[in-house]
């Protein structure tokens, strides 16, 4: 009985050191699992692309925070990757008129 018990707290141990542990940018919280994804944006020019990209995406569900930067060409979109995956915001991107990748 006494193993049964030393072999539960280590397990416990174990498990709660690994729902502690980072991989990369990944955070999770409760049931919201955030992501950042970096993307390479063609075809923004100005900051009204930004705020195209940023206006458009941000009515979707599961997007956390969206960063767009037309002079590097890129976005930064934080995510919640239990409700929105990479392929739909590539997808989001595309039909407001700019090249996701
Ligand atoms: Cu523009």
């Amino acid at each position: 009985m006494r193993k049964v018990l030393v072999l539960f707290a280590l397990s416990f141990v174990i498990l709660s050191c690994q729902s502690g542990m980072k991989s990369e940018n990944q955070t999770v919280s409760g049931k919201v699992i955030t992501k950042e994804l970096q993307l390479k944006v063609d075809g923004m020019t100005c900051d009204g692309c930004e705020m195209t990209i940023k206006k458009g995406l941000e009515k979707l569900d599961g997007i956390i925070e969206v960063k767009a930067d037309h002079e590097s060409g890129t976005a930064i979109i934080t995510v919640d990757t239990t409700k929105i995956d990479r392929s739909k915001v590539v997808a989001s991107i595309e039909e407001l008129g700019y090249r996701a990748r």
